[in-house]
């Protein structure tokens, strides 16, 4: 098995210019070999320190220059959390996932932040965190504490990446990511779709990714939730033919799965506008991971109700093994 981080932004393009039945199939095929076609795993969110964030993300509902009236908070309680991580347990969920709306995460933060993953940990849940940007000392704090994944986004391509933060580069994303992959923290890294980007941009999100020295191990795809006060939700909502097109996403999906086949690509923000049949394509396109529970940091999300019925209906199952990363990692280091 080749795992290739030499694509072209050709053959992505390429790709994405297949049948739409043909790519699907190609994404099925690749998604069969590394993965079970009917686990998803589930996920938990938690925003742990809301708002009055200083970064300018156009999308974002928690920056100090959207008005979107999401009030901000100081970092929860440790407590608090634990609680939260309980419930995300008891409803099932694998991994618990924790948002600071940070630039970056101050030292002082974390002592506090080191023992809510230590917590989170010793309940037997994976670990996830996306605080910002993080420095190679406090990336390296992370590991100590046994943190298992840190998601960072790239968001977009090159390109349109200017187009929609101007506060920190791509480059500088890219710094945190190698800071995390150093530390040996699992990287967790994907993007948005339906900002207004083009085809070509979607390329080269997906180029970009898929051209990492290592892949991410986690591969979020965000469909856009229009916030109205941000830019782009303001945007979408007077462009309403700017929205992103079901086909189109699921396309995305697909080249995420046939360009990294081991890494799990998780359906993240958006589903809760988007229609079973949608879904199911996304699934079948590789996507094998989503986040449960009836919200994500502000914006609603699907909930378990009717997440429920959506696996019963496509007859699904939560994700109870290894990932595939993680089984080869430990094969190689076995021999
Ligand atoms: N502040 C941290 C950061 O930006 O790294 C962590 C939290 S941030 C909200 C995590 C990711 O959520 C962003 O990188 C973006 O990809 C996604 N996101 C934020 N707002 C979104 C929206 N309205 N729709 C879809 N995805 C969104
Ligand atoms: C990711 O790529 N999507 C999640 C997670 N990483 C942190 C966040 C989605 C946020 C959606 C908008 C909101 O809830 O404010
Ligand atoms: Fe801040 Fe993260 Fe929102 Fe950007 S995406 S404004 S960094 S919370």
């Amino acid at each position: 098995m080749t795992i290739r981080t030499d694509w072209t932004r050709e053959e992505i393009a390429a790709l994405f210019d297949l049948p739409f039945t043909e790519l699907l199939f190609r994404a099925a095929s690749v998604h069969r070999e590394h993965h079970r076609p009917d686990e998803i795993q589930l996920c938990t969110l938690l925003s742990i320190k809301t708002g009055g964030c200083p970064e300018d993300c156009g999308y974002c509902s928690q920056s100090v220059h959207a008005d979107s009236g999401v009030e901000a908070t100081k970092l929860m309680d440790v407590r608090a959390v634990l609680q939260s991580a309980a419930q995300a347990k008891d409803n099932g969920s694998q991994r618990f996932c924790m948002g600071a709306a940070w630039r970056n995460p101050k030292d002082r933060d974390m002592p506090a932040i080191v023992e809510i993953v230590k917590g989170v940990r010793a309940m037997g849940l994976e670990t996830c965190m996306t605080l910002g940007m993080l420095s190679p000392k406090q990336a390296d704090l992370l590991a100590e504490a046994g943190l298992d994944y840190y998601n960072h986004n790239i968001d977009s391509s090159p390109e349109y990446y200017e187009r929609a933060i101007t506060t920190r580069t791509m480059a500088d994303r890219l710094e945190t990511l190698q800071n995390v992959r150093t530390s040996g923290i699992n990287v967790c890294s994907g993007g948005i779709v339906g900002m207004g980007e083009t085809r070509e941009d979607r390329v080269g999100f997906i180029h970009t990714l898929a051209t990492l020295p290592q892949h991410p191990e986690s591969v979020p795809v965000n469909a856009l939730v229009p916030v109205k006060g941000t830019v782009l939700g303001d945007m979408l909502a007077d462009t309403p033919l700017a929205k992103i097109d079901d086909i189109e996403f699921v396309r995305t999906v697909a080249a995420a799965r046939i360009t990294m086949p081991l890494s799990m690509v998780r359906l993240s923000a958006g589903r809760e506008s988007m229609s079973d049949a949608a879904q199911a394509l996304c699934f079948m396109a590789g996507a094998n991971s989503i986040f449960t529970g009836d919200k994500l940091l502000t914006a609603p999300n699907a909930g378990d109700d009717s997440d429920a019925a959506l696996f019963a209906r496509l007859g699904l199952a939560p994700m109870s093994g290894e990932e595939p990363m993680q089984a080869q990692r430990e094969l190689t280091s076995a021999g």
